[in-house]
């Protein structure tokens, strides 16, 4: 048997990538489908490469065994990231909840996040950039601004990847493959943003990951809608949020969802200027989310 890592996968077909270099099609063995897991990109698995040409027809290799996830992702589905790179830029206009989800979910998971706002040659991203800062300083994500169409700060980027196993997530057209493009001179196929709805084009279909040197990138198909993957018990989403643990065993009630408790020392701190107010109020729409699933969860 042979050992890989999975750079991508379609119509039950995945391709590995050994440590030489080569590429292997691969087809999962069935007892995956019984164990109800499927290979993911960023898989370290263990495989026997097909027969190559047995009358005129090749034979398909299979994949023997998935090793041990440090991190799985659903949404998108990849695993062992270890570095959550989450692109915005200022147009299409940032969703900054679908970025809050996306923080949560890298945090459950231990993997790290960095937000990079790219296409800093545009106008507005200034005012983004000083915007984005304002939020995540206490929600201790670094933000970084680059442009890929201009090239700025590309480079500097990379220290940041370095190491890492990364994972690109983001709306559609804020420009991950174009950064990915620059990053590594790749030329992969990226797509206008529609004038009339002011939204990517989805161009980008399938999760695919590129290695160069240190640095493993995967690039994204970008996405609008971002689902809670499983319910969790709503106490536990403050956890998630940096920002609120100067305030801890503060408020008057305990537990303290910081919903709309009197009492309540994170609020307070809210009003003084001390925690984001958008940060706060999009914490208090996901705990209406999280409530709600977890009323939900046996249905
Ligand atoms: N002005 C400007 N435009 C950029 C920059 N980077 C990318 N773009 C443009 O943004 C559009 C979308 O880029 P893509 O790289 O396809 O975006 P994506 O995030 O990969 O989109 P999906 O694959 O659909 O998820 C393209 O028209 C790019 O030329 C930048 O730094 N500045
Ligand atoms: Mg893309
Ligand atoms: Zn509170």
């Amino acid at each position: 048997m042979m050992e890989g890592v999975i750079v991508r996968g379609r119509g039950g077909f995945y391709t590995a990538r050994d440590a030489a270099g080569n590429e292997f099609v691969l087809r999962a063995k069935k007892k995956f489908r019984r164990q109800k897991i499927s290979p993911l990109v960023g898989d370290r698995i263990l495989f026997t490469p097909g027969e190559g040409e047995a009358e005129g027809k090749e034979e398909d290799g299979w994949v023997e065994e998935i090793l041990p996830r440090t991190s799985q992702c659903l949404r998108p589905p990849v695993a062992n990231v270890t570095l959550l790179c989450i692109v915005a830029a200022p147009r299409p206009a940032p969703d900054w909840l679908l970025v809050d989800k996306l923080l949560i979910f890298a945090r459950k998971q231990d993997i790290r996040t960095l937000l990079i706002l790219n296409k800093a040659d545009l106008k507005e991203a200034e005012a983004a950039a000083a915007q984005a800062r304002a939020m995540y300083a206490g929600a201790k994500m670094e933000v970084c601004c680059v442009s890929a169409q201009s090239g700025q700060d590309v480079e500097s980027l990379k220290s940041y990847l370095s190491g890492h196993t990364c994972c690109f997530s983001g709306q559609s057209g804020v420009g991950k493959s174009t950064l990915l493009n620059a990053l590594f001179g790749l030329s992969q196929e990226t797509g206008d943003i529609s004038r009339k709805i002011q939204r990517g084009k989805n161009t980008t279909r399938h999760a695919e990951l590129f290695t160069f040197g240190d640095i493993s990138v995967i690039d994204t198909p970008g996405f609008s809608l971002l689902e809670m993957d499983e319910a969790f018990d709503p106490v536990l989403l403050r956890d998630y949020y940096p920002e609120f643990e100067l305030y801890a065993g503060q408020c008057r009630f305990s537990p303290c969802y910081h919903g709309s408790e009197p009492g309540c020392a994170v609020l307070q701190a809210a009003k003084e200027g001390r925690i984001n107010a958008e940060r706060l109020e999009r914490y208090h729409i996901l705990l209406a989310d999280c409530r709600q699933a977890w009323r939900d969860r046996y249905d």
